[in-house]
């Protein structure tokens, strides 16, 4: 029998941060600018971005023990505001190793979207993410997630232990869409429209 069966878990019970994306005891992944070469459109202004500074885009704290089959495993995320090339700042986005592992991301803060593209059907799906939000995120969709507000973006993704992640291929293609700010709202555009 493999699992988590006894409730004297570091664990059981945390406090967590929506301003700060710490969760207590936990360890954070700070995601900044020059780690995301690649992920947003505008390589120029990318580049140009860069080369005034190298702020914070996102953090994430991660709740991921080792476990048995029908654990969860769940993060705390924050993602700043800011744009390259008009593109809002948004995280990597990734596949679950395990492609049907499904996930449930629960806005907490702020406002924003999350894109959701299917491996399976090549739908392009951009749904609202924020304070009141829920999000159920099907297997085998690449997921990532935008802010699109002046404000943080924050959020909780919890998903089963055994998901993993997969970021080779977005890092390989990418997504096929990008948001981008246009008259001050949030525009969904093919990344080859984009381009163009
Ligand atoms: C989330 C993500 C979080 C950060 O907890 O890990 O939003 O995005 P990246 O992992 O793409 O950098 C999740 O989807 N976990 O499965
Ligand atoms: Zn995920």
């Amino acid at each position: 029998m493999t699992g988590i069966f006894a409730l004297d878990l570091p664990w059981l019970t945390s406090r967590f941060d929506v301003a700060t994306g710490a969760i207590d005891g936990v360890p954070s992944v700070q995601r900044y600018l020059a780690d995301l070469r690649g992920c947003f459109a505008d390589a120029r202004a990318y580049e140009a971005a860069l080369a005034r500074g190298n702020p914070l885009v996102y953090s994430v704290a991660s709740v991921e023990p080792a476990h048995g089959a029908g654990d969860l495993h769940y993060g705390l995320a924050v993602v700043h505001p800011g744009r390259v090339g008009g593109e809002y700042f948004h995280t990597k986005g990734h596949l679950h190793q395990w492609r049907e592992a499904a996930e449930i991301y629960l806005g907490l803060a702020g406002e924003g979207a999350m894109l959701l593209e299917s491996e399976r059907t090549g739908e392009t799906r951009l749904v609202p993410l924020g304070e009141g939000h829920v999000v159920y995120v099907p297997g085998y969709t690449a997921h990532h997630t935008i802010n699109t507000a002046a404000v943080p973006l924050a959020y909780l993704g919890v998903y089963p232990a055994a998901a993993g992640h997969d970021y080779g291929a977005i890092a390989d293609s990418n997504f096929r869409s990008v948001v981008v700010e246009r008259d001050g709202r949030p525009v969904l555009l093919e990344r080859a429209a984009f381009h163009a």
